[in-house]
């Protein structure tokens, strides 16, 4: 037995898959508008995870261009049979259900083979007779419901009928359904209650694949939603794994509220929890249903415990880093990287556009300190130049060396509901400049370097950025990020520090 912390994977991590090849691991997570698609992990003892790629990297796979604000990619399933990889996933946005694969996890994957099937949340399940089957939320008759039906991995060729295997337990939005075969029994596995605090997953089980399914009797076999006193809440959209010693697990997502105000900044994110079968052949999560950030259970291998936030990024390579995002298929004309500098070159698009010059890394703790130097190359008349705490389009604070009425001066900007204002605008000499963003769980906190020591512009608040605040339906988390708006830079380092909590 090893102790290990939770989240597994912090920061925006939503809907995690886990499939095992021998002794590895790998795990995806949804991404929205957000590209390159699907980040995939790898990990030797479920705790300690390194992300090797994404599923989704070329135009042709994954079009964001007409996204709204967490549209796009949808939850993914992850699975291997027989050599090959799959990944099942949404994009709402266009085309709806789709299916990748890939012989190599660190190379290219296929184009999307789109599935004709409406609905949310597909996954695949391969029997023991090579047989594939889809299953996926869907809607009838003006209810969500969990449809299942033959297809081939390879094309996304429907085989079979459709049938309706489960209406759930009777929760909010059954989804997320995932078939395993253990103990003579299929084993349908749902989340309900909606991704928010009522979130749980309950689990069901048949002899034949297309049911009928009978509930286990202590469902919901995990969720907090009676677990107030729990800084962890929301858990739910589960996937199940045997390793390969025998020993089942749970991943799952949840989120870390702030303080006990039922809100989150850092995005619904990746928990683990040991899972053990009870006599009566149904699944005992975690702790009866709950867990917790520190847990134990027969891990692979000893975790390596190290602390999975700070970094330091000195743009030495030809490409920016996988933990590296855009907003939308970014604009590549706009992004270069040359002699350990990243060059961003701004055109008139706002963080509050489409498709801004802008790339972030997700907030993955609540206490950090972010900074980035760089220097203004060209600016014109009202173009700037900075660091930002990004939420979507519609909510971000930001920092900036920028020109206005001729002169250079720091701006610090809120974006709230779409409504944007600048909060202060302070006169800056030069053309260099060093800013930090020291967030915590009640501020984000924009300094800049000045007179060797930090100098705050202003403190903007946490909630300003919470899932719970945004005015449209969102499932997304933080960004800290760099951007440019009609100036071009050259940033020579980005680095995130965890503080103490
Ligand atoms: C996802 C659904 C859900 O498709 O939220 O928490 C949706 N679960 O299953 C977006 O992540």
């Amino acid at each position: 037995m090893y102790s290990y912390q939770n989240p597994i994977i912090p920061g925006y991590h939503p809907d995690p898959s886990i499939c095992r090849v021998g002794d590895d691991f790998y795990l995806v997570t949804s991404t929205f508008e957000f590209f390159p698609g699907i980040p995939i992990y790898h990990s030797k003892n479920l705790v300690d995870w390194e992300l090797i790629g994404y599923c989704l990297t070329r135009d042709s796979q994954l079009n964001l261009e007409e996204c709204r604000c967490s549209g796009g990619l949808f939850a993914p399933t992850i699975r291997y049979h027989d050599g090959v990889f799959y990944m099942i996933c949404t994009n709402v946005t266009g085309g709806g259900n789709f299916i990748v694969h890939t012989r190599d996890i660190h190379g290219e994957w296929s184009e999307p083979h789109w599935i004709d099937q409406p609905g949310i949340d597909p996954s695949v399940f391969f029997d023991d007779d090579g047989k594939c089957y889809f299953c996926n939320t869907s809607g009838f008759q003006g209810r969500s419901a969990i449809m299942a039906f033959e297809i081939d991995p390879m094309t996304g060729k429907i085989l079979g009928d459709k049938h309706i295997i489960s209406f759930g337990m009777g929760g909010k939005s059954p989804e997320a359904p995932h078939i395993y075969k253990t103990r003579g029994y299929y084993y349908l596995m749902l989340a309900e209650g909606g991704t928010e605090f009522g979130h749980m997953e309950t689990i069901f089980r048949s002899r034949q694949i297309f049911g009928p399914y009978t509930p286990c009797p202590r469902n919901p076999i995990l969720s907090h939603k009676d677990y107030m006193g729990s800084q962890i809440q929301a858990t739910g959209h589960a996937d199940l794994m045997e390793d390969q010693n025998g020993n089942w697990w749970m991943v799952c997502l949840g989120v870390r509220q702030l303080g006990r105000l039922h809100l989150h900044n850092l995005g619904r994110e990746t928990f683990l929890m040991p899972v053990k079968w009870g006599e009566d052949g149904w699944p005992i999560a975690g702790n009866n249903g709950t867990i917790e950030a520190e847990m134990q259970g027969p891990l692979p291998s000893e975790p390596l415990y190290k602390e999975k936030v700070s970094f330091v990024d000195n743009f030495t390579g030809d490409q920016l880093g996988y933990r590296w995002n855009f907003v939308r298929n970014p604009n590549r004309d706009r992004y270069s990287l040359q002699g350990g500098k990243l060059f961003l070159s701004g055109g008139k698009e706002e963080l509050s556009d489409f498709t801004p010059t802008f790339t972030g890394v997700r907030q993955q703790a609540f206490c950090q300190h972010t900074e980035t130097e760089f220097d203004l190359l060209e600016v014109k008349e009202g173009g700037k130049v900075g660091i930002t705490a990004f939420y979507n389009l519609a909510y971000y604070y930001s920092l900036s060396l920028a020109q206005k009425d001729g002169k250079t001066v720091l701006l610090l900007e809120s974006c709230i509901h779409g409504i944007h204002t600048v909060l202060a605008q302070v006169p800056y000499v030069g053309q260099s400049a060093r800013l930090a963003v020291r967030s915590d769980m009640d501020v984000y906190d924009f300094m800049y370097w000045h007179d060797g020591k930090w100098e705050s512009v202003g403190k903007l608040p946490t909630v300003g950025l919470c899932t719970e605040g945004t005015m449209m339906m969102t499932f997304t988390g933080t960004y800290m990020g760099v951007f440019a708006v009609e100036a071009k830079a050259a940033f020579d380092r980005f680095a995130v520090e965890k503080l103490p909590e």
